[in-house]
């Protein structure tokens, strides 16, 4: 990621995410998704890709397809899987996005580290993949759950969630982890806890309410954005204009 953001000079992440189209007209989606991604790559340093894209093309038919093209590009292809299941089933799940071509899945912590992330971490390292985990997300009801006070199963001590999480992310030498954008305190308070070793991706910038300068003022290193981007009358445009009112931040 880093040499990609150097070489396109972008820290933007496009989450290529489209709204419900019938299942008949599902190849509009793959238009689409060319058609932005021609337009709007040199302003981004990687492609999100996430179920509005792998349920109606298929991982195999359409999406391998778009994931050569944004790998052509030299950005990298991140697959939002967000796995969340038994060791064998998340390995197997692993096993077919990066056969798709995929460079790095996000997954869950929720599940634990034995029989749940560990194949998965096994796999990924395995095949030189990377691995993002989610540590608090962008909407109000993240609280319930990434923002609870739990005891540490560890320590024994009180904590809240998602502190517990970046720890765990920096111990399991994780790829990065995710902090919604519109938590700007949250995500300086999760950057004194993984400093630079675990870089910080954060979605939910302009459709969710996030401010682009005020995350990355914060530390975020690469932000997520869909809709600002996709659903702007010129996306190429509001990709240029985001980038350009973060430059020097
Ligand atoms: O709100 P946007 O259109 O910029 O899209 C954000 C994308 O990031 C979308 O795919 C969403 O599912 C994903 N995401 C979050 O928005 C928030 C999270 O905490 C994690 C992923």
């Amino acid at each position: 990621m880093q040499e990609a953001a150097k070489s396109k000079n972008s820290r933007i992440v496009l989450a290529l995410d489209f709204p419900f189209e019938a299942p008949e007209n599902r190849n509009k989606l793959l238009v689409k998704a060319e058609s932005i991604l021609k337009a709007v790559h040199p302003f981004i340093c990687a492609v999100k890709i996430n179920h509005h894209l792998v349920l109606p093309l298929g991982t195999f038919n359409g999406v391998q397809h778009l994931v050569e093209q944004i790998r052509g590009q030299g950005l990298l292809a991140i697959m939002d899987a967000k796995v969340n299941d038994v060791g064998a089933t998340n390995q197997t799940i692993a096993q077919y996005y990066y056969a798709a071509g995929f460079d790095a899945l996000i997954a869950n912590p929720f599940i634990g580290w034995e029989e749940g992330l560990e194949p998965l971490f096994k796999v990924s390292q395995k095949l030189n993949r990377g691995i993002i985990l989610l540590c608090y997300m962008s909407h109000k009801g993240a609280r319930e759950g990434y923002g609870q006070t739990i005891i540490d199963s560890e320590t024994g001590k009180k904590t809240l969630q998602y502190v517990s999480f970046a720890k765990k992310a920096l111990k399991y030498g994780a790829d990065g982890i995710v902090v919604g954008a519109t938590y700007p305190q949250k995500i300086a308070e999760i950057k004194r806890i993984v400093g630079q070793n675990v870089p910080i991706y954060s979605p939910g910038i302009g459709a969710q309410g996030g401010d682009a300068e005020a995350a990355v003022k914060a530390g975020a290193n690469y932000l997520i954005v869909g809709r600002e981007i996709i659903a702007a009358a010129d996306p190429a445009k509001a990709a240029c204009q985001l980038l350009d009112s973060i430059k020097g931040v």
